[in-house]
């Protein structure tokens, strides 16, 4: 029998990471062998809300994985990352995170992974908007943010999960892959106890950045909010909008991201609009065929804000 199977988290030392992760400001990473859903398993211990601190919960074997909209998450055993951190989104002066900016977590996360992929196993990672990592068009990693409100009505609490496909030769989405099938070779692929001390730590520095101003970090001219952008590949590029209670695609082309994260779109008809929910779908330009100069325009005004911030 396969050993992942019996011992799907075997892999993974819980005082090793709890002692790597400290100076990174989590209190606490906890290992479980198997568990429904690291996200569901975190919001029942949701931080006190204030706390500076981070938690993170690991698991070797995800039950019952939740995707956004009620849709599954599918991992075997032993061989994919599941794991959710959570927080309490205060500023280093103690004030909660202005509530327009608390979405930006998913995208953090994202680009958490997104960073590790690229600098770690080497493969060409970038960010969909809005929760997934794709190499060469194909998820590899999908995030799920929620929020937890204290009956008391004080500050929300938030728990960021990530799964991340890391040795599976078998997916169950075609539009799927994993890190060994992109890196070609099981040598290439680190351990999933490195990955996610990477993945942590890169969630952590950022989180703490944007903790000191989140305006200064996320709005307009922030550097978070520019390396943000310079990951989301959807942006500059055409899309098909397949939004809730429509069964016809629009298309559109992806400007921006607004001041909570959502992604501004124009329609054809010159029309702009900003998405927080819905599913985005690339429209890729067949082989050869120029961009349109909407998409032209909008990846000139992309390049623009991230010279300007970056000057
Ligand atoms: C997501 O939802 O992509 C969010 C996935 C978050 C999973 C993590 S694992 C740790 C934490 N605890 C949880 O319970 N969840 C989080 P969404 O964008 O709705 O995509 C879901 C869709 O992705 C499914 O409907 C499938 O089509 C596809 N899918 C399912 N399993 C996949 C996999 N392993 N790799 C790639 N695609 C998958």
């Amino acid at each position: 029998m396969d050993p992942t199977a019996l011992e799907p988290a075997a892999d993974f030392r819980a005082d090793q990471l709890q002692s790597s992760l400290a100076d990174s400001g989590f209190t606490s990473v906890t290992v479980l062998d198997q568990v429904d859903s690291t996200n569901r398993w975190l919001a029942e211990l949701a931080p006190e809300a204030g706390g500076a601190e981070l938690s993170a919960v690991v698991t070797g074997f995800q039950t019952a994985g939740k995707g956004r909209l009620d849709r599954q998450w599918f991992t075997p055993p032993g061989v994919a990352l599941t794991f959710s951190v959570a927080c309490s989104p205060h500023t280093a002066a103690g004030a909660p995170w202005p509530v327009e900016y608390v979405p930006w977590l998913t995208l953090i996360m994202a680009h958490s992974v997104t960073h590790v992929v690229r600098n770690l196993v080497g493969v060409p990672a970038v960010i969909k908007w809005p929760n997934d990592v794709l190499v060469d068009s194909r998820k590899v990693c999908g995030v799920l943010a929620s929020l937890v409100s204290p009956p008391d009505g004080s500050a929300p609490s938030a728990v960021v999960g990530a799964g991340l496909n890391v040795s599976q030769r078998h997916l169950p989405v075609p539009t799927a892959t994993s890190l060994l099938l992109e890196a070609g070779d099981a040598e290439a692929v680190p351990g999933r106890q490195a990955l996610l001390t990477e993945i942590l730590r890169e969630f952590a520095r950022c989180y703490h950045r944007v903790s000191v101003d989140p305006g200064a970090e996320l709005g307009p001219g922030g550097d978070v909010r520019a390396l943000l952008e310079s990951e989301v590949d959807t942006l500059g590029r055409r899309v098909a909008l397949h939004l809730p209670g429509s069964t016809v695609p629009e298309q559109a082309v992806a400007e921006g991201l607004g001041t909570s994260g959502e992604l501004l779109v124009r329609g054809h008809d010159g029309a702009a609009r900003a998405l927080s929910a819905g599913d985005v779908v690339h429209v890729r330009p067949t082989p050869g065929e120029p961009r349109t100069a909407a998409e032209q325009r909008a990846i000139h005004a992309i390049r623009d804000v991230t010279a300007g911030d970056r000057a």
